[in-house]
């Protein structure tokens, strides 16, 4: 029997600083409420999608960092997305900023939960490729990932989604070929990013006109070369000053893009993903069984000489 996967990408234009979360998971309930309106099983929403993406300030003080993290998921604030992802029988994928004290100490993650159409929770991924730095310096734009989160300790982990393989992966984890090859490894047939890119970089501008093609460039390649599917959803517009990218999309393990947005706004796009495609595709190029041999990287290893 052929299998398809309903995926809705939900943009959200940008969530300022001043939004409280009440009104920001309100913006979330809307946007899943379309996506089942078109019959999505599955949304996916940006990084950072409870809150501004506050890496682009320098702060000191604990009580004004945590105020953008969560310590308990679903919280007071956010169980409504849960309960409406039951109520309308469709899971999702939420970025948020985790505060975990379980083991006595404080860490703070990247992290991205994924959420099944009953409303509970099947599994967790902590951002791996932490960009940026722990201080602002001149000349760069401020980008603090590093001072405000540890590294994810997860792994790349892949989830039974409804009998479908998910993976998750956060913003710049979406540019290093590893996070495909190790969720593709895992056995992903979907792949799900969330995130927030800056239109502008101070340290780059002649790169600037690139922005777009390096967003998509090396999802469509991670696709293709891993034969998954991608769904990518951005935060967009001006947040707090700063102008995101956008440009979410979902692409097809031929690297095509299947469908993209049209705004830098709350939007949703949704694509029947065809699961067989992956096996096609897999015909073609990309039979890892056949040929990603122990033997063959032996060569390869040899041959590149001494690093
Ligand atoms: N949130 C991110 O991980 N942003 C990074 C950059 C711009 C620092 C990105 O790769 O989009």
């Amino acid at each position: 029997m052929a299998r398809h996967l309903t995926i809705a990408v939900c943009q959200t234009g940008p969530i300022q600083r001043s939004a409280t979360r009440a009104e920001t998971v309100d913006r979330l309930v809307a946007l899943l409420e379309r996506a089942a309106a078109a019959k999505a099983e599955v949304a996916v929403f940006p990084e950072m999608a409870l809150t501004s993406f506050f890496p682009r300030w320098e702060m000191e003080d604990d009580a004004e960092i945590e105020a953008f993290f969560e310590e308990a998921m679903p919280g007071q604030e956010t169980r409504r997305l849960y309960e409406a992802a039951a109520a309308l029988k469709i899971g999702f994928a939420l970025g948020y900023s985790e505060l975990d004290r379980s083991s006595g100490k404080t860490r703070r993650y990247n992290t991205m939960d994924l959420v099944g159409p009953d409303g509970k929770f099947i599994g967790r991924y902590r951002k791996m490729h932490i960009p940026g730095g722990t201080e602002a310096s001149a000349g760069t734009t401020t980008h603090l990932e590093r001072r405000y989160f540890e590294l994810g300790d997860l792994g790349f982990p892949v989830f039974d989604y409804c009998g479908v393989r998910v993976g998750l992966a956060l913003c710049n984890d979406r540019r290093w070929p590893e996070t495909y090859r190790m969720l593709g490894l895992g056995g992903a047939e979907v792949v799900l990013i969330g995130y927030n890119t800056p239109l502008l970089l101070d340290e780059a501008p002649s790169l600037g006109h690139l922005r777009m093609f390096h967003n998509h460039l090396p999802m469509q390649a991670g696709a293709y070369q891993n034969t998954v599917w991608v769904a990518a959803a951005a935060k967009a517009g001006n947040e707090d000053g700063q102008q995101l990218i956008g440009g979410s999309c979902i692409i097809a393990p031929t690297g095509e893009l299947a469908a993209q947005v049209t705004s830098l706004d709350d939007e949703v796009i949704v694509h029947r993903a065809d699961l067989d495609l992956i096996a096609v595709c897999r015909k073609v190029n990309f039979d890892f069984e056949l040929y990603r041999r122990p033997d063959q990287y032996r060569l390869i290893a040899e041959r590149a000489g001494p690093l």
